[in-house]
């Protein structure tokens, strides 16, 4: 800055000789050494204001790392570590500066129609906190390391051997109707007897941790932290614990076992965000056995993307096979894991930017959000091929894992809530007894609020949940929708508050299918208030509460072992 100054006024002095010059000479001559001049100043200043402008942005480095922490666990996942943009728009420097500080600004706090959350409205950040994130994104994206297969190895920790371990449960539970519980703000997992409702055990495990899968007999939890962390705990000791733990990448939401007969509890599988790869391992270790990468290019324009993220992942019940969906390149890779160092992969051109989904009743067809484009990508997996691309009709379909039912009048279908829609969308899921209702939106039913993000149900159910976590309005965060899965059309049929505080977020349904599980995702810092958090548990044949687990802190997902080994939902 200063030496640009020290440019400028040089500049100018010189200037005021060359008027004088240009006095001298006749009138009607423009002088050539005053133009170059001109041109000059134009420079220095035009790159002097852009200095000036860009101190603004400038963050201590305890400001830095702040909004990088925020940044990772608030907007990482929806618009990239690179910033280059999926579920949300494209946060690099050079668009953000253009926006301006006040629009970012309400970008941050307000949130957006198109799906945002707004995170300082809610009360998730300060105004502080948003000033500085104005800043943070006019700056350049901090690009985190590689995580190679030496790395993995080295956070690789057996903490109970196999042979170590018990070779029948040790106690009297019915571990097929245990629930692990994800407690995300504080990083563990607790685990909680279906029947009794008794918190059994809580579990350290990864940061931020997002979502559990079991293995096919039900006895291991696999889960996964935001961190990479992947931990095993073993539903068969007296008191659940971890057997193993081991990191995979820097920052991943998803992981799965094989299901395929002859490779119940064999292997294991992570999908990172960053660096994005995916990593195999053993089933009873976790031991890691291959690391692939998924950097690549886009399914339709075929341009590199340096950040192509492993979003959901199924185990096909067709082949030893994984369903693998790459977000930012909109392909679905199947991945044969008969021989896992040297997995096969086939690449299926499907949509972006491919999120989460879930099988269809028969469990042939997986039907996974590509939630830039508002669609449904439909994947065979017997045939291995993409059998549909449905247009939802809302923004930003968001199904979890979807839910499945007959509807009376055009047979089997599976249902996607949205986002950025306050709508349902039903597709009809059986090409061959309903092949006209077959991959269309067969009904498209309102529900309370945009901002939902799950919806389930089980199959001795005769109802429908819907939560709206993420609503503009704060009291649909808190309410959950039922509908009746034999008049749909009718609408909501029964709206439930289920607390003052947090968030209602994700139902998961009891073994017998009679009881539905919610989370009031409170805060952490609200523990000693009992505000952290509590699962309350409804009575699905009367939609009354049944009872309420209380002083959780901050449940999110839960996942019922016989429901989610089977693909319940
Ligand atoms: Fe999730 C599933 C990614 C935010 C709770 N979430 C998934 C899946 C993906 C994903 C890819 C599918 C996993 C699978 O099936 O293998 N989630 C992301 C994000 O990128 C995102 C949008 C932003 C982020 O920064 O992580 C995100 N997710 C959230 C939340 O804010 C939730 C509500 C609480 C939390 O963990 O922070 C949340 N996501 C869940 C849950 C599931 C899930 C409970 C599993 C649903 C199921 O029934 O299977």
């Amino acid at each position: 800055m200063r030496e640009l100054l020290i440019a400028l006024m040089l500049v100018v002095a010189f200037m005021a000789g060359g008027t004088q010059v240009e006095a001298n000479e006749e009138a009607a001559k423009p002088n050539p050494v005053v133009k170059e001049l001109k041109k000059v100043v134009e420079k220095v200043t035009k790159a002097a204001t852009e200095v000036a402008s860009e101190t603004e942005f400038v963050l201590t480095p305890e400001e830095f790392e702040k909004c990088r922490v925020i940044y990772f666990d608030r907007c990482a996942g929806c618009h990239g570590v690179l910033r280059k943009g999926a579920t949300g728009p494209d946060l690099t420097p050079n668009q953000m500066k253009r926006k301006g500080n006040k629009k970012l600004r309400d970008f941050i706090w307000f949130g957006t129609g198109g799906g945002m959350p707004g995170w300082g409205k809610m009360g998730t950040i300060t105004r502080e906190e948003t000033d500085l994130l104005v800043k943070y994104i006019q700056n350049e994206p901090p690009v985190p390391p590689q995580w190679d297969m030496k790395k993995v190895k080295g956070s690789w920790k057996v903490i109970i051997p196999p042979e170590e371990r018990p070779t029948k449960p040790e106690h009297d539970r019915d571990v097929d109707n245990m629930f692990a519980v994800i407690l995300r703000d504080a990083g563990q997992i607790a685990i909680i007897d279906g029947d009794t409702k008794e918190v059994v055990s809580t579990i350290d495990s990864g940061y931020a941790v997002h979502i559990v899968r079991m293995s096919m007999s039900g006895r291991y939890v696999y889960s996964i932290g935001r961190d990479g962390k992947a931990t095993m705990i073993d539903l068969w000791m007296k008191k659940p614990d971890t057997v193993a733990e081991i990191r995979c990448s820097l920052d991943a939401r998803s992981i799965d076992v094989s299901k395929f007969k002859g490779y119940e509890d064999k292997l294991a599988v992570v999908g990172g965000y960053w660096p994005p790869q995916f990593v195999i391992l053993d089933g009873a270790t976790l031991e890691p056995i291959k690391i692939v990468s998924t950097l690549g290019f886009t399914y339709d324009t075929e341009e590199f993307h340096p950040e192509p993220r492993v979003a959901s992942i199924v185990a096909s019940h067709f082949a030893p096979e994984w369903v693998l969906n790459i977000k930012e390149t909109g392909q679905v890779w199947l991945v044969d894991y008969s021989s896992p160092s040297n997995p096969g992969i086939k690449m299926i051109e499907a949509e972006r930017f491919l999120h989460d989904g879930g099988w269809d009743s028969t469990k042939r067809y997986f039907l996974v959000a590509a939630n830039a484009r508002n669609k449904i990508a439909v994947i065979d997996a017997k045939e291995k091929k993409l059998a549909a691309l449905v247009e939802t009709g809302g923004i930003k379909p968001h199904p979890g894992r979807g839910a499945n039912w007959v509807d009376p009048e055009f047979g089997p279908v599976w249902a996607s809530g949205h986002i950025g829609d306050s709508v349902v969308s039903v597709i009809g899921t059986d090409p061959e007894n309903h092949p006209d209702s077959a991959w269309k939106v067969v009904r498209t039913i309102k529900s309370l609020s945009s901002g939902n993000l799950f919806i389930k149900t089980h199959p001795n159910s005769k109802w429908v949940w819907l939560d709206t976590p993420l609503s503009k309005k704060s009291k649909y965060r808190t309410t959950v929708a039922v509908y009746d899965k034999a008049n749909m059309a009718a609408g909501v049929f029964k709206e439930i508050k289920l607390a003052d505080y947090g968030k209602a977020v994700h139902m998961e349904y009891n073994k017998a299918g009679d009881e539905v599980w919610i989370s009031i995702w409170g805060n952490l810092g609200d523990a000693e208030k009992g505000k952290a958090g509590e699962i309350v548990v409804m009575d699905d044949k009367t939609l009354e509460v049944k009872t309420r687990i209380p002083n959780l802190l901050t449940p999110t997902g839960k996942f019922n072992v016989y429901n989610t080994v089977h693909d319940l939902y």
